[in-house]
């Protein structure tokens, strides 16, 4: 616990104005853990001389082998400021890009952030996004600009240079958030005026917004860094120094007479110290001046490394370190790596834990000043308005605001992780360094069991009755108390020694990393566990009044209850464990695991709603699958892949259809150490992993218009498509399947009670980018109109109406053109899964149907008309739709960009489908058995079953009889509906998706052609490439193919000899432009690729990888003409 006791640090937790949430963010390797260990070591936890090297708070084995962070941690000092005492308690989080969704659980839990940058890499692209999520967390942020030693030494600039050099770096950052706020404005703005539009109902047609309005009116002076507000350090976390101006200000006020407040505003900035006139003058760069920043604090820190670093200057080090008026020790001053004299002398003069922790508690927000709008949006979930809430749940609001400890105060906990503790670092179990106390009294033990065994000796054998001191089963109970209240007695202490360390397997604990928002939690209290789809309102219904979670039997759906069992106080790599925790601070929970899996919100209030999800930035797109070592250690396996699954934020575990185990992660180094986590922790079993699955999407491209060698496309090709057409249609037995020339696939069920017909059209490239953007959106929209049809209508925010209607208006300018006409009105689905990035359309001519769109309001007149019925079996047709775009037929991935029109759909749908089937079954039956020996053969099993296991035949089935082979007719019509949009789509020139990643990477001239030459094996693409301003580093960014990306950072790092290291982010899907099927059809072709076409297809390649994974059919011929190529071989 270092030199602050538990105590201490339990009495600061009830001062919620002196306590401070706060995480480090920044892109990876910038120093966040380097910071921290500076922070850390200035409350004695580890010692300053190991500060920066430690790295304490990564605590993982692979943490400090690779040298980064993978997980957040939270670490409580305690900071005295002035005459006041502060609490700060620390999450240091990770910057790479795998792990990026450790920093949202660590954002979600904090009031405010300190933001790192490197002062040579500046702002990189994690940067950004650590900003953005901060912003959208509403937390505020303050500026660390670390790193300032590499400008010394490595890029050797002078001062002068270094100055502009950190104004560039605090314009880059200020960029950021200028975007970002200015994003937000606007949109307020249209808020705000869609609301008075409302109120005044005036909806004229040429009201004119003026979009850089309110712009000016908002101050937005505070958002952004700037040394003299104070929200800025600089500082070399590794030399141990740090600095705001304020500390120079109020040196050199003194020492220059000069009133601080003058010097505060000019000491950064374009002012020079005019000597003669002995005043601050401004237009320090265009007279040619040094800047004060310049003469008064940079040159200071120059001649200081320049004296003890470069020149080694001893006699100067001396005058420096007596002026100053600092000790420093003779061994530090003797020693050879003039880096530890460096920090000695930097770390007593500047020491950078005083300027960060000055700085936090000045700048950031206690947990007393949340903002009541971070309020309404951590409580209104998913579309709903905070004013639509029941009141009761409105007036936890204040709860919040109040952050009130009293007893009566409604405890409201969030919990953000689950992480996993090995039982043995628990307080209960760990063997704590003894205290002066204890060892006095071990010694005093001992010494008096030797006299008392002399004494024994001496007296003789018999009487031995005395009662020894190790009666362990009285001292049993004591192992649960609270470490630091525990004036444990020796026999305790004996006790743990000789307790066996591992009597049994000891299994994985988890804690829950959590912050009270309201209320104290007590040990041992009862809460309701609200899931993420839990709704006040309905609980409040269903609840008596003063219901409590401590006679919780109900069954409100998504709530439970839960006992917290023990509650501890996270310290970095331990824990102590705490009696009680009040509102404001940052926790562990035990005792959860049955109840939480990853995230959720906890409250003694049933009209507490949950939290609004965590913004992850990943997606979660390698996946592997995996199976142990041994098969009969499956169980072992699935139970640790649970537990890894409610360990980790981003990862996901699940089981696909062909019955693998997957596991899914945000990239290679975040796969590596969820694998090292199951075999060494969750599952202790071998297991080995396949090669990574990559996914594909599945979609149509227009007709080429040339040909493989670049000629073009003559009629001849047409011909051919046509010509395979026919004989496909004539081969699969053809009266209920029909094909025409232009691509509309008609099919009729077997029992002729349907027809459809389907044609399939590549959506615009922006159309797919628009649905694939807004799937939140869409799902929203799907489930608004679930609940109309189902008669009920739901509160919608605004926010959420207004997304709905612009991606209406966007989608109408999108799909322009006469092919298009009227085509958003006509949307009849999305899929697959209802929100994908796939279109069903309604072309039936005079079948008019409810519009997607008819939540906005506009519709009304349409669904009021009589034709705007729902036809019975309009279901079937989507989900026939949904099963279609769920796996595609190259090679059963999904679709993507692929619009399926509806051009015709007859059925016979007067009498009740049950009715009709018996009617109508003696006449057709034979009929029927035929086609279903044809049609078994054209159907895949899975099809088959995928179409049997709707639900509702799932209960006629049982009725039908056994001449009924069909099931009834909605399911006919699922099957036809799939198979009618399979065709359709095969008869289009089909093209595989690949996943793509952007991938960002910084390298130096010398090694740029290698970090070429490694992308361009791999099929990258350089798109950008610039040179970073004042350094020789390259910023490259490019795309990579993700099934092209496995040990692609492993292949740069070696190659250039860790100069440069890219970070991966999946960022799009892109078309392979080469088609699976292509053969040669001209001659040009055939001169070009020969007869068999092999050379390397990319497209086909992957293709038949997936083919082959998924155990499907794979048409490869292995060896043609097996004598020629003997004869070859005897030739050579
Ligand atoms: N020259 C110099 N190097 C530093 C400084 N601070 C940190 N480093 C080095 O930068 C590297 C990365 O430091 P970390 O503290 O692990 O960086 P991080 O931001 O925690 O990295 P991740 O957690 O992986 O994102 C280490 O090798 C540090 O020694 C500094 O002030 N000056
Ligand atoms: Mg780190």
């Amino acid at each position: 616990m270092g030199h602050t006791s538990l105590d201490k640090i339990i009495a600061l937790q009830r001062n919620p104005a002196n306590i401070r949430n706060l995480c480090i963010l920044a892109h990876v390797d910038h120093g966040k853990t380097t910071l921290a260990d500076c922070l850390v070591a200035s409350n004695g936890i580890i010692s300053s001389r190991l500060a920066g090297k430690l790295r304490y708070l990564d605590s993982r084995e692979d943490e400090q082998v690779r040298g980064i962070t993978m997980k957040s941690s939270a670490i409580s000092l305690h900071h005295r400021n002035g005459d006041q005492e502060f609490l700060i308690n620390l999450i240091d989080s990770p910057g790479h890009v795998d792990f990026s969704s450790e920093v949202s659980t660590a954002v979600r839990l904090c009031d405010g952030s300190i933001v790192v940058v490197d002062a040579v890499e500046g702002v990189c692209p994690q940067t950004q996004v650590v900003l953005r999520q901060a912003w959208l967390e509403n937390i505020r942020p303050v500026l660390v600009i670390n790193k300032i030693d590499r400008l010394i030494m490595e890029l050797k600039l002078t001062s002068q240079e270094a100055y502009i050099h950190l104004q560039k770096i605090l314009e880059q950052v200020n960029a950021v958030t200028g975007t970002l706020f200015t994003s937000k404005v606007l949109e307020e703005r249209a808020e705000k005026q869609k609301d008075e539009d409302k109120d005044s109902e005036v909806l004229s047609g040429d009201q004119v917004y003026d979009w850089s309005a309110g712009l000016e009116e908002v101050d937005d002076s505070h958002l952004y860094f700037s040394p003299d507000q104070g929200n800025v350090v600089f500082a070399s976390a590794i030399d141990g120094w740090g600095f705001s101006v304020q500390q120079f200000v109020s040196i050199y006020s003194q020492r220059m007479g000069i009133r601080a407040e003058v010097l505060l505003k000019t000491l950064w900035g374009d002012f020079y110290l005019n000597t003669k006139a002995k005043k601050i003058m401004k237009g320090a760069q265009a007279k040619g001046k040094k800047p004060l920043f310049v003469q008064l604090v940079l040159d200071n820190i120059w001649s200081l490394y320049d004296a003890v670093v470069m020149r080694r200057d001893k006699e100067k080090v001396e005058k420096v370190v007596t002026s100053l008026g600092l000790k420093v020790m003779a061994r530090d001053m003797r020693h050879s790596d003039p880096k530890v004299l460096l920090s000695a002398i930097c770390s007593q003069w500047l020491p950078v834990s005083q300027a960060v922790l000055m700085m936090v508690c000045e700048k950031l927000p206690s947990p007393l000043d949340m903002a009541a709008e971070r309020v309404e949006k951590l409580m209104s979930v998913g579309a709903r308005r905070f004013d639509s809430l029941p009141h009761q749940t409105q007036e936890l609001k204040t709860a919040f605001l109040q952050c009130s400890s009293e007893e009566n105060a409604p405890v409201i906990v969030f919990v953000s992780k689950m992480f996993a503790v090995d039982p043995k670092a628990l307080p209960q179990y760990r063997q704590r360094p003894l205290t002066q106390d204890e060892i006095a009294q071990r010694r005093e033990l001992a010494r008096q069991r030797h006299a008392d065994r002399m004494a024994a000796e001496q007296t003789g054998a018999e009487n031995n009755k005395e009662p020894t001191h190790s009666t362990h089963s009285e001292n049993l109970p004591q192992d649960g108390q609270p470490a630091g209240l525990s004036t444990a007695k020796m026999e305790n202490l004996t006790l743990k020694d000789s307790k066996p360390a591992d009597e049994e397997e000891p299994k994985e604990v988890f804690i829950a990393f959590a912050r009270v928002y309201s209320g104290v939690v007590k040990k041992g209290q009862r809460v309701f566990v609200l899931g993420p789809k839990y709704d006040p309102t309905h609980g409040l219904s269903m609840l008596p009044e003063g219901y409590s979670a401590s006679d919780c039997v109900s069954d409100v759906p998504h709530l439970s209850c839960c006992t917290m069992e023990s509650l501890f106080l996270l310290m970095g790599r331990e824990l102590e464990e705490l009696e009680e925790v009040p509102a404001g601070n940052v926790l562990g929970i035990g005792g959860l695991e049955e109840y939480v899996l990853k995230s959720a919100t906890l409250s003694t209030a049933p009209a507490c709603p949950p939290f609004t999800p965590l913004n992850f930035e990943a997606t979660p797109i390698v996946r592997v699958a995996i199976e142990p070592k041994h098969p009969s250690e499956m169980p072992k396996l699935v139970r640790g892949m649970r537990l890894l699954n409610q360990a980790d934020p981003c990862a996901e575990v699940l089981i696909q259809e062909t019955g693998e185990h997957v596991l899914v992660t945000a990239g290679e180094v975040h796969l590596q150490r969820c694998l090292d986590d199951l075999r060494d922790r969750f599952a202790k079993i071998e297991i080995s992993a396949s090669k990574p699955i990559i996914p594909f999407r599945e979609t149509v491209v227009r007709p080429p218009k040339v040909d493989m060698v670049n000629e073009e496309l003559g009629k001849q090709q047409k011909v051919a498509i046509i010509h395979q057409v026919k004989e496909e249609t004539s081969q699969s037995r053809s009266d209920t399947l029909h094909m025409d020339s232009s691509g509309v696939v008609t099919i009729t069920t077997p029992k002729r009670l349907a027809t459809v017909s389907v044609r399939a059209i590549p959506l615009p490239q922006e159309v797919t980018h628009l649905l694939e953007s807004n799937s939140e959106v869409i799902r929203t929209l799907e489930q608004v109109n679930m609940s109309l049809r189902e008669g009920k209508s739901l509160d919608i925010s605004l926010r959420t109406m207004e997304a709905i209607a612009g991606l209406r208006t966007k989608l109408q300018s999108l799909l322009q053109g006469r092919k298009w006409r009227n085509a958003v009105e006509r949307i009849w689905a999305f899929g697959p899964r209802r929100y994908g990035p796939n279109i069903l359309l309604n072309s039936v001519e005079g079948y008019q149907r409810p519009s997607v769109w008819q939540c906005l309001g506009q519709g009304d007149e349409a669904s009021e008309t009589p034709a705007a019925v729902l036809r019975d079996f309009d279901n079937s047709i989507v989900s026939g739709f949904q099963l279609a775009t769920l796996s595609g037929p190259l090679c059963e991935e999904p679709l993507m960009g692929v619009c399926f029109s509806v051009e015709r759909w007859d059925i016979q749908s007067s009498a009740p489908p049950q009715h009709q089937d018996s009617l109508e079954e003696d006449s057709i039956s034979h009929e029927a058995i035929a086609d279903n020996g044809a049609e078994g053969s054209s159907e895949t099993p899975a099809q088959a079953e995928r179409t049997a296991a709707g639900p509702s035949q799932a209960a006629r089935r049982t009725e039908a009889t056994s001449a009924d082979c069909y099931g009834p007719v909605s399911g006919q019509l699922i099957a036809a509906m799939k198979e009618a949009c399979r065709r359709a789509f095969q008869s289009q020139p089909q093209r595989l998706m690949a996943a793509m990643y952007t991938c960002d990477i910084m390298a130096t001239a010398e090694v740029l052609g290698r970090v070429y030459g490694v992308l361009g094996k791999r099929e990258g693409r350089v798109i950008q490439e610039e040179m970073k301003e004042g350094t020789d580093m390259f910023i490259i960014r490019a795309v990579l193919p993700v099934a092209e990306s496995f040990g692609f950072a492993d292949e740069i790092r070696k190659r250039t000899s860790g100069l440069a290291s890219p970070q991966l982010v999946f960022s799009h899907w892109e078309v392979i432009s080469s088609d699976p099927y292509w053969v040669p059809t001209t001659e040009e072709e055939y001169l070009h690729f020969g007869e068999k076409a092999d050379s390397a297809n990319q497209a086909l390649k992957y293709m038949n990888a997936v083919r082959r994974r998924k155990g499907l059919y794979v048409e490869e011929k292995i060896v043609e003409h097996a004598e020629k190529q003997r004869t070859l071989g005897k030739n050579k």
